[in-house]
């Protein structure tokens, strides 16, 4: 089987999501999500320019080989845009030959390892009483594991969901590294009292501490028993990990802006970290997380892709299949996508009581309605950036 035809399309049903449709011989369609939260028109122009020009007429079946052809082919590598871009096209070349097979995608990454695969939700409040009560509702309901967010006393919406800015240009925040370290140790000593050992406590750090600060806090989370604490430090400088590891027992989690198996080796290799959450797109495809899981699986470090909301739900689908098949996986983060995309991307995984349960149909198990999608043209959007007290820019 030949790749035919390959299209990109961008769409904004609710927030900005890039699909990339490549079709195979007898009209068979593989889906790969290409989209970069706040990047998104780089990775169409890296896909539209570059990369699909070259693999038209090419074989299909053979996704390894496509992907050494896009990754060394190019010379220069890595990088979020580059990878997302070959990310896409992976993901796509799996549900297509899956979809051929008429298997699920699971099968072809070698069978199921778990019957269902674990999910995590998230939970937020402008202040402590509001994100336990948001955590309640996840308990409620039949999240065992949450991740628990809330705002600083002068800061209610640190963390938080957008202000009604329309993202044209970059919100600013502020940000408070004293009120925050003051705030979280007693936020999750509580939510470990009120819950006792049923219920798994997740905290996204975001990049945001110094070393010595994550150490900190990390021993304070230690009687609350984490499961992780999340992205303490910016991962540029891995070596900056070995100082929280030494001097705290919290489990950490790192990974989501990572792109590639040497991104994030040092970090496995040495045993720096519990868990990677580098996401099926960012990563250069399944083809590149397989074996980033497999050398993980050997330092003790489980999967667990990233899967916010700013990924489309073929991003997810293709997570939820990865982690059915690879062993060492232990969550899959869950945010809803927003509500019109439902009329764009129709899926066949669930969420049952907490666990997702892959889909049986062929390939992903995602339908790309692109008639739907045009109703939602691009709109551009940033994240947001960080102000520290002082006006000089943080970590966001
Ligand atoms: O685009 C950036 C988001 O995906 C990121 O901020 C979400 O940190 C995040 C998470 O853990 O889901
Ligand atoms: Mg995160």
């Amino acid at each position: 089987m030949k790749v035919e035809d390959a299209t990109v399309i961008t769409c904004s049903p609710g927030r900005n999501y890039v699909t990339l449709q490549l079709t195979g011989g007898g009209g068979t369609v593989g889906l790969g999500d290409a989209t970069l939260n706040g990047r998104e028109l780089a990775v169409v122009s890296y896909l539209q320019d570059h990369v699909l020009p070259t693999i038209i007429g090419r074989t299909a079946t053979n996704i390894e080989e496509l992907w050494q052809f896009l990754y060394r082919g190019s010379y220069w590598r890595g990088g979020p845009v580059t990878m997302t871009a070959i990310g896409a096209v992976d993901m796509a070349l799996w549900d297509l030959k899956a979809k051929w097979l008429g298997v699920p995608l699971y099968e072809l990454l070698g069978g199921r390892s778990r019957e269902c695969l674990r999910a995590y939700g998230h939970a937020w409040g402008r202040d402590p009483a509001a994100a336990m009560q948001a955590a309640d509702d996840m308990v409620a309901a039949g999240f065992s594991a949450v991740r628990v967010q809330c705002g600083l006393p002068s800061l209610p919406f640190a963390f938080g969901p957008a202000q009604g800015n329309d993202s044209s240009l970059p919100r600013e925040e502020q940000w408070s590294t004293d009120e925050y370290l003051a705030l979280i140790p007693g936020l999750f000593l509580s939510l470990r009292d009120r819950y006792g050992p049923q219920v798994s406590l997740l905290h996204d750090v975001h990049h945001r501490l110094t070393p010595t600060e994550a150490a900190w806090l990390g021993q304070r989370l230690e009687p609350a028993r984490m499961y992780w604490m999340e992205d303490p430090v910016p991962a540029e400088r891995q070596e900056s990990y070995r100082a929280i590891r030494q001097r705290t027992t919290t489990p950490i989690a790192v990974g989501e802006v990572l792109n590639s198996v040497y991104d994030c080796q040092q970090l496995i290799e040495q045993e720096l970290i519990d868990f990677i959450r580098m996401a099926p797109a960012h990563g250069g495809g399944l083809t590149a997380l397989k074996k980033v899981a497999a050398l993980a699986e050997v330092h003790h470090v489980q999967l667990a892709c990233h899967g916010p909301s700013d990924l489309s739900p073929i991003s997810l689908a293709a997570a939820i299949h990865c982690g059915t098949a690879v062993w060492n996986t232990a969550i899959q983060e869950y945010v809803p996508h927003p509500a019109e995309s439902a009329a764009v991307f129709r899926t066949s995984h669930r969420l049952e009581k907490g666990y997702f349960v892959a889909g049986d149909t062929p390939g992903l198990g995602v339908e790309f309605n692109e008639k739907a999608a045009q109703r939602y043209p691009y709109k551009r959007a940033y994240l947001p950036v960080l102000r520290r007290p002082d006006g000089s820019v943080a970590d966001w």
